[in-house]
């Protein structure tokens, strides 16, 4: 018996994406801690995940289950004491929703000297996730990874050779001051701090900084890499490219893809882009321009974009920076660069015909730092939005006004216009638990029901966006803006589907029913 449940532990532990077909357990602990960093050469204090940052990268296989046991370490009083993981993108299955890890939406955030186990199986899911902290803006303080569901049947691995850790690319913004100074900053003048530095794969420059290591990525000559790439920053759009290579993007997002050639491709809040780079140019050292935009630099004088980078690297070049310029790669939007409206998935599904339509219209009145939909900020309640439907909330009616929440019977196709963006910034809108068709674009006039991309982000912006999605998965789901700054400050909502299937389906086990009881106790300090 104690064998039979170590084996699938045991399986696991000796080979990370084994073609196997059985299904077995990804069992991973994570410290949380208050520890010290530089990534890009600025000592401070971060909250990380083991100490580390980008925190452990959580891989499993198609159809595993995931368990994820969170110890809550953190000391240090002047960052969130509190914390609760969300693993973006990954379809949780309703009946598991209580792991979902959306502070106030499906569970609490637990305080220091605590744990809680976030457990799920994965379903048919693959391609590249993230996880992060979901609690106010606790995340760019460190605390973020990525999570890979590796498909041993990959309908695409025909394209590429190697696909392991190594292949993971992570850019991420970095502040040289806490999350807490940031958001007090912003509510107070309505300027998103303009972060320090940006980081690939953890390492970084700033402006009259030291001149820190970059991160290098090794290539062998005539290998094809499918590299993953991950936007884990709080609020910063990144432009990839690397010198003289073409990049093949083969997944968006968890979808695959048909096999799009780009030069540069630019990542907005949360998304996420696998593409294929053949190391077929002369062995020697390349820049990979990682260049982050978002905000006006003049804000923070640390800041030079084009310092954020890394190097690929060919076997047998040697162990130096490229010897070319820095530059900040092909233009995006441009020639070469990736557009979201040519994106084809590789499987299309046409977008089903709307049962209900929303209209959101985003705002930010004049001197006061909130972010409204329809004219209305989100406040996260103080009852999570699952607890409220296992109560029996049934209706919009049943959540206060600023909550935003939006309910529909299951199984219908909800519609979700974004008129042209008056307000003339960046907001990628990220669903929670579910894919959406993006019907239109921000950047194309092409309405497209066919065969357009399905995603769980997409950049509003003043070009105007449709989004569909279906009710098909019971629950209530986050849909907020990925700028977690403007997030923080209202630009969220919760849409929840089937009330009366979730009472029936979820049934959450008594770790999580004390959350809530926990946290409210807590002094707000401790929060
Ligand atoms: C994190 O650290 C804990 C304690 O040392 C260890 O048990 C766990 O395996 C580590 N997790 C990962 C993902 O490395
Ligand atoms: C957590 O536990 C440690 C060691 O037992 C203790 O020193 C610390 O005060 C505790 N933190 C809180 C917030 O209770
Ligand atoms: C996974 O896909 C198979 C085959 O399409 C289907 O029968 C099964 O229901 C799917 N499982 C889940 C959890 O979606
Ligand atoms: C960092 O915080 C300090 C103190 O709150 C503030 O004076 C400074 O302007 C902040 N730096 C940036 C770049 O926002
Ligand atoms: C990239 O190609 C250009 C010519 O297109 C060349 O000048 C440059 O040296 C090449 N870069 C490297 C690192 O070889
Ligand atoms: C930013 O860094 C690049 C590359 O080192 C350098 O060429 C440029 O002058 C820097 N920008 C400023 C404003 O100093
Ligand atoms: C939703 O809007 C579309 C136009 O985009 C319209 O064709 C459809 O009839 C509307 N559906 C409902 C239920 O209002
Ligand atoms: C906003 O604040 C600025 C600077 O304090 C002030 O000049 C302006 O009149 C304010 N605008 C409104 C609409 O309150
Ligand atoms: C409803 O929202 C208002 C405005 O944010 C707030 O004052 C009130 O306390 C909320 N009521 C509940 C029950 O959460
Ligand atoms: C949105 O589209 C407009 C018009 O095409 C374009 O100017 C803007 O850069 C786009 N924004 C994003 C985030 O793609
Ligand atoms: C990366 O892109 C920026 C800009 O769109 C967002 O603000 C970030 O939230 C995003 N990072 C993640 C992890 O989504």
């Amino acid at each position: 018996m104690q064998f039979l449940l170590f084996l699938p532990a045991l399986l696991a532990a000796l080979n990370p994406h084994p073609g196997l077909a059985a299904s077995v357990i990804r069992d991973y602990t994570l410290d949380i801690v208050n520890g010290p960093l530089a990534p890009d050469g600025f000592p401070r204090i971060g909250v990380l995940a083991n100490g580390t940052f980008p925190g452990p990268v959580l891989t499993a296989n198609k159809g595993d289950t995931l368990r994820v046991r969170v110890n809550n370490k953190l000391t240090d009083g002047s960052m969130r004491l509190s914390t609760s993981i969300d693993f973006d993108g990954v379809f949780i299955d309703t009946d598991n929703i209580f792991n979902e890890g959306s502070p106030f939406v499906t569970t609490c955030p637990f305080g220091p000297n605590t744990s809680y186990t976030y457990e799920f199986p994965l379903g048919n899911q693959t391609g590249s996730f993230w996880w992060y902290s979901q609690l106010s803006v606790q995340y760019a303080d460190g605390l973020r990874g990525a999570v890979i569901i590796y498909d041993p049947k990959d309908p695409l691995a025909k394209l590429y050779d190697v696909d392991d850790e190594s292949t993971i690319l992570t850019v991420a913004d970095w502040w040289h001051n806490t999350s807490t100074e940031g958001l007090a900053s912003y509510m107070a003048t309505q300027i998103i701090p303009v972060s320090d530095s940006g980081l690939f794969n953890g390492a970084g420059r700033y402006q009259g900084g030291p001149l820190t290591p970059y991160a290098a990525v090794s290539v062998t000559t005539g290998t094809r890499y499918r590299f993953r790439l991950i936007n884990i920053s709080a609020r910063t759009s990144f432009t990839v490219s690397v010198d003289n290579h073409t990049l093949t993007v083969i997944e968006t997002d968890g979808v695959a893809t048909v096999p799009l050639e780009v030069d540069v491709i630019t990542l907005h809040a949360g998304q996420r882009h696998s593409f294929v780079l053949t190391a077929n140019q002369p062995v020697g050292n390349y820049w990979i321009n990682a260049i982050l935009s978002g905000g006006n630099p003049a804000h923070n004088l640390n800041l030079n974009a084009t310092l954020g980078r890394g190097i690929l690297r060919y076997e047998g070049a040697p162990d130096a920076e490229p010897t070319t310029p820095m530059t900040n790669g092909p233009p995006s939007p441009g020639p070469g660069a990736l557009a979201e409206s040519n994106l084809r998935p590789l499987v299309p599904i046409p977008a089903p015909e709307p049962d209900f339509n929303l209209t959101f219209v985003t705002f930010m009145p004049v001197n006061k730092t909130v972010w409204e939909i329809n004219g209305v900020a989100y406040v996260p309640p103080l009852v999570p939005t699952l607890v409220k439907i296992l109560d029996g909330a049934s209706a919009d009616a049943d959540f206060n006004e600023t909550e935003n929440t939006f309910v529909f019977p299951a199984n219908k196709v909800i519609q979700v216009t974004f008129p042209p963006n008056p307000d003339d910034e960046l907001h990628p809108f990220h669903l929670h638990g579910n894919n959406f068709w993006v019907v239109k674009s921000n950047d194309s006039d092409v309405i497209n029901t066919i065969n357009p991309i399905r995603r769980d982000v997409s950049a509003m912006g003043n070009g105007g966006t449709i989004l569909r999605f279906t009710t098909d998965k019971p629950g209530p789901w986050f849909f907020h803006c990925h700028i977690f700054y403007h997030f923080a400050a209202g630009l969220g909502s919760v849409i929840v589907g089937g009330p009366e299937q979730v009472r029936q389906q979820v049934h959450p086990p008594k770790a999580w029913e004390g959350l809530c009881p926990a946290y409210d106790a807590l002094p707000p300090e401790q929060q």
